[in-house]
């Protein structure tokens, strides 16, 4: 026990201490050389169906599958994939891990169609995590797959797989590195460090050459671990690599989690402006309430456990179902984030029995109710007891977790203008009454949505309202680009 406090002070030690609280925009705006370099938000074709997608894949394969969170009879209180950090388990044993690595019965065919059953629109790999392993056959360094008994590259496996069933890849990539000589958390001191940083700087920008070169449908890079201050102190050569790596990849989408400005700012810049492309802030967590969302595309990646990404054969928490990850997936869409959940497959390559079985309750849901989710965005309306509202081209999603107690789903609409015309059930399409519910003393109008006495579900479900209503985001994001 007292090993597993210590290896999660540990862990909690090495993580970003920066925290990620918003930062309030100064009141006089400063001249920034690395700061975010674009006003609102991406309004290209890449970033837009980045955007319609609502639902996402994460995967966290690596050697960390080989303990998969036990050690010598005992097991890692931490998240599967920090394992490595743990006083019970000596480095060099951790670091030969990579010559077990023999997932025989990975088959990337099916977990690209599991995740198509899933209703996921992108799929985020992990090539190389904090342990520095790299799933592909990377040029610049022999701690790879292809020095593993399995030797084939499976980055390419998953980006062909992924990419025949419609859906798009996304590479995570750690700028930690704990396999290269060169990499320190720390800012390089000596001239020694110093040259050693600049051997893993050249290293790092080679690696992301290479999967940009080896993987050309890859849609954008998901960036991690780039809190350290080695790295932080690189901003300038950092946003440089950031722009070079654009300019090799057109259309290239790029989170929040990559650089820092000149101020050691990150995610937001010194003037409180996104660092690229979208807020990556939001990592197990989600916004409270729409303010929080700063007029930004976001993300919110979600474990099944409490937290833990890698395989961890012990889940030692509390585990998600899908009930309350599909509340999430609304919860995250009705605030226009898209909602990434993660995987953790085991070291033979199946994905675990449990998330097997999320992915399929989750996409018999969205086979329904996708509609809800895919391109539909922040509707503006008064949130309710019920659930969330969603909204694209004339219709309101309202997605329903609590059904009332006497069937009337409660719907609030500001001023005169926008009367719901037509509402039904995705679940069938059936018709349902809109019933007048008189104004309330802010002059806003009510209506109720009666749901059948006889409608039986145990799901949540998601009603339609079609007809102009107001609260349209329309126009949202043509404003955020002034
Ligand atoms: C990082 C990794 O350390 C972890 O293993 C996993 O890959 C996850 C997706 O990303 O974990 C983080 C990163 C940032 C914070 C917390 C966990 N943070 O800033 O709070």
């Amino acid at each position: 026990m007292k090993n597993i406090l210590l290896s999660l002070a540990l862990t909690l030690a090495l993580m970003p201490s920066d925290g990620y609280a918003k930062p309030a925009p100064p009141k006089q705006r400063v001249e920034l050389k690395h700061g975010s370099h674009r006003t609102g938000m991406r309004t290209d074709a890449d970033m837009q169906q980045w955007r319609d997608s609502g639902l996402g894949q994460f995967i966290h394969w690596g050697v960390y599958a080989v303990p998969g969170g036990h050690w010598n009879g005992k097991v890692f209180g931490g998240a599967g994939e920090w394992i490595r950090v743990w006083n019970e388990i000596p480095h060099d044993v951790y670091d030969n891990f990579y010559k077990q690595f023999n997932p025989t019965e990975f088959d990337a065919a099916k977990w690209a169609k599991l995740a198509k059953e899933m209703g996921v629109k992108y799929m985020i790999f992990t090539t190389k995590h904090h342990d520095g392993f790299c799933m592909w056959p990377s040029k610049y360094t022999d701690y790879t797959i292809a020095n593993s008994p399995y030797k084939k590259d499976i980055v390419k496996e998953l980006v062909d797989a992924y990419t025949k069933e419609g859906i798009d890849v996304h590479l995570y990539f750690s700028i930690i590195d704990w396999n290269h000589k060169g990499y320190m958390s720390g800012t390089p001191k000596t001239p020694e460090q110093k040259a050693a940083y600049e051997e893993f700087k050249k290293f790092t920008r080679n690696q992301l050459f290479e999967l940009l070169e080896k993987y050309p449908e890859t849609k954008g890079l998901w960036f991690d671990g780039s809190w350290d201050a080695s790295w932080k102190s690189e901003y300038a050569w950092v946003d440089q690599l950031g722009q070079d790596l654009r300019k090799a990849k057109p259309g290239l989408i790029i989170g929040s989690r990559f650089r820092a400005d000149e101020n050691g700012k990150r995610h937001y810049d010194t003037n409180g402006d996104l660092i690229d492309d979208y807020d990556q802030t939001w990592e197990r967590d989600l916004p409270e309430t729409y303010d929080q969302v700063k007029g930004v595309d976001w993300d919110c990646c979600m474990t099944v456990p409490e937290n833990g990404w890698g395989y961890h054969a012990t889940w030692l928490t509390y585990a998600k179902n899908s009930y309350d990850l599909i509340d999430m997936i609304m919860h995250a869409n009705s605030m226009d984030g898209n909602f990434v959940l993660n995987f953790g497959p085991d070291a033979k390559g199946n994905i675990r029995p449990e998330e097997t079985k999320l992915a399929k309750e989750i996409g018999a849901w969205m086979k329904v109710n996708g509609e809800a989710v895919y391109g539909a965005h922040h509707a503006n309306l008064k949130p309710q007891g019920w659930g969330y509202y969603t909204q694209k081209e004339g219709k309101t999603y309202l997605s329903v977790f609590n059904r009332p107690i006497d069937n009337r789903v409660k719907v609030v609409l500001p001023g005169s203008k926008g009367a719901p015309e037509k509402a039904y059930l995705l679940d069938g399409k059936t018709p349902l009454e809109i019933l007048p519910g008189g104004k309330n003393k802010r002059n806003e109008n009510i209506y109720y949505i009666a749901i059948p006495q006889d409608y039986k579900t145990d799901k949540p479900f998601v009603i339609v309202l079609e007809g102009e209503i107001k609260g349209s985001n329309k126009g949202k994001y043509q404003q955020a680009l002034t």
